[in-house]
């Protein structure tokens, strides 16, 4: 069965696959930098690069046009914290306890400082590393960036709507926003308009700074999250409006990092990934995105809530203008980041995600290592399980085959009655497996600020 769904996955199309394995096998004496730029709820139709008609996106286009796509590329939630953890541990969230929906600011936990980040494996190789954008794993002492292998934070422990679109009159909602750098808060309600851009400038500091090192950048800007802002060089731009505007300027956030990298002399010396860490948030109609080919969007298991764009840029590494079709995760990443640097994954433990160096690196005929792909809902419960290009959702029982009908309109279920059956099975049985397994999240009791603080302060825009 194994082998008939293997050779039933589409390979990766390679180009010029031979330009890409001129420095694969050779050990350079500096590995290669690493930097992930991870949007927070952009639509898989969000690029131009990926079909957008009016979203005008020419740095990514290009990232793309000199590097590669890859069209079946997933998160393990589809929303941010959970989808998170599972970026920086190469974990399904539920293994690591963090897949029951999102860190509000009250809550007392976030992922345990016991795991292992990409960050921390980086660190401990000799890089430097800098976080700056949205972190929401946690915001006690002890859960913060800092404490999890990043030398540098600069930007929001949680979402930017968890003040002022929750307090309401009646609700006694004392939230606020704080902007911080490293454990201090150095603005409250910072004005949104400028997150992108200083989140932005700061990571271009931090690698001016660290050019003649080895480095580790993730820029998960808080953007388009609504309330969505753009600056005012950006708002009015796009004929799609301010969530247009938002992605625009996201985009010359892409240019600025690689104008960053070329400038110092680096750009050959760097695996630059942008991808996004769910769906858009379709209730908010225009401000919030499109998934484009695909049903639903953030919160949902259908592909448009975990299906996202996905691109991946380093000159004589990756090949250009490739497409890689194959199912890959964003829990992938850190084994692939291990190869791609020598760093060492953790072996003490089990990570869920597969290395996908042959598959970036074009290698003509590499298929998925990913046999199974459970989805989990929003808040944490087993939802279903890609399998090859099949696609079971528990609930309410549709069986879809994913590279036919990437819509989800037609429901095979009724003509395949055993294979639902057995996808069930699978899925079941790995999701206990995972349940017995998983490791705990960390508790801490205190919080680092008082909740009510901004009731004395100034008022975001
Ligand atoms: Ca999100």
């Amino acid at each position: 069965m194994k082998n008939t769904l293997i050779t039933a996955v589409l390979a990766c199309t390679a180009s010029n696959a031979h330009s890409g394995a001129s420095s694969a096998g050779e050990q350079e004496d500096r590995p290669p930098n690493v930097v992930i730029m991870f949007t927070d709820d952009q639509g898989y139709g969000d690029l131009s690069c990926f079909g957008n008609p009016t979203i005008h996106t020419p740095h990514i286009d290009r990232m793309a046009a000199e590097g590669m796509k890859l069209t079946q590329f997933y998160v393990a939630s589809p929303v941010c914290s959970p989808s998170r953890a599972a970026l920086l541990t190469g974990c399904y969230p539920k293994r690591v306890s963090m897949h029951e929906h999102v860190i509000f600011p009250a809550y007392d936990y976030g992922l345990h400082v016991d795991e292992v980040t990409i960050a921390d494996m980086l660190s401990e190789h000799g890089y430097a590393t800098g976080c700056f954008g949205k972190w929401h794993l946690g915001h006690r002492e002890g859960l913060l960036p800092t404490d999890q292998g990043f030398d540098v934070f600069f930007g929001v422990p949680y979402s930017n709507d968890m003040s002022q679109f929750h307090r309401k009159p009646g609700n006694n909602y004392k939230h606020s926003l704080p902007l911080m750098r490293q454990k201090d808060i150095i603005e409250w309600e910072p004005d949104q308009r400028l997150l992108t851009r200083r989140c932005t400038e700061e990571a271009v500091a931090f690698i001016d700074r660290h050019a003649d090192e080895p480095f580790f950048v993730y820029v998960p800007h808080s953007m388009p999250h609504i309330p969505i802002y753009a600056s005012e060089d950006f708002e009015g731009r796009s004929p799609r409006g301010l969530y247009g505007d938002v992605i625009e300027e996201i985009d010359w956030s892409v240019g600025e990092l690689r104008s960053a990298l070329e400038r110092n002399g680096v750009a050959d010396d760097t695996i630059l990934i942008f991808t996004t860490d769910n769906g858009p948030w379709l209730p908010f109609k225009a401000h919030g995105g499109s998934a484009g080919p695909l049903a639903g969007g953030k919160g949902s298991n259908q592909e448009g809530g975990q299906r996202v764009p996905f691109v991946a840029w380093s000159p004589g590494r990756i090949p250009p203008g490739t497409v890689c079709r194959e199912v890959a995760t964003t829990m992938d990443l850190l084994p692939t980041i291990a190869t791609m640097t020598g760093a060492d994954i953790p072996r003490d433990r089990v990570i869920d995600g597969h290395d996908i160096t042959p598959l970036l690196m074009g290698v003509p005929g590499g298929v998925s290592p990913t046999e199974a792909f459970l989805y989990y809902t929003a808040r944490g419960k087993l939802a279903g399980i890609r399998r090859g290009k099949w696609k079971l959702l528990l609930e309410p029982g549709t069986l879809f085959d994913l590279e036919v009908d990437i819509s989800e309109q037609w429901n095979r279920a009724e003509q395949h009655p055993d294979l639902v059956e057995e996808l069930r099975t699978e899925a079941i049985d790995l999701d206990q497996k995972i349940t017995v397994e998983a490791r705990p999240v960390l508790k801490v009791a205190e919080p680092l600020w008082d909740p009510g603080h901004r009731e004395t302060d100034q008022k975001g825009p």
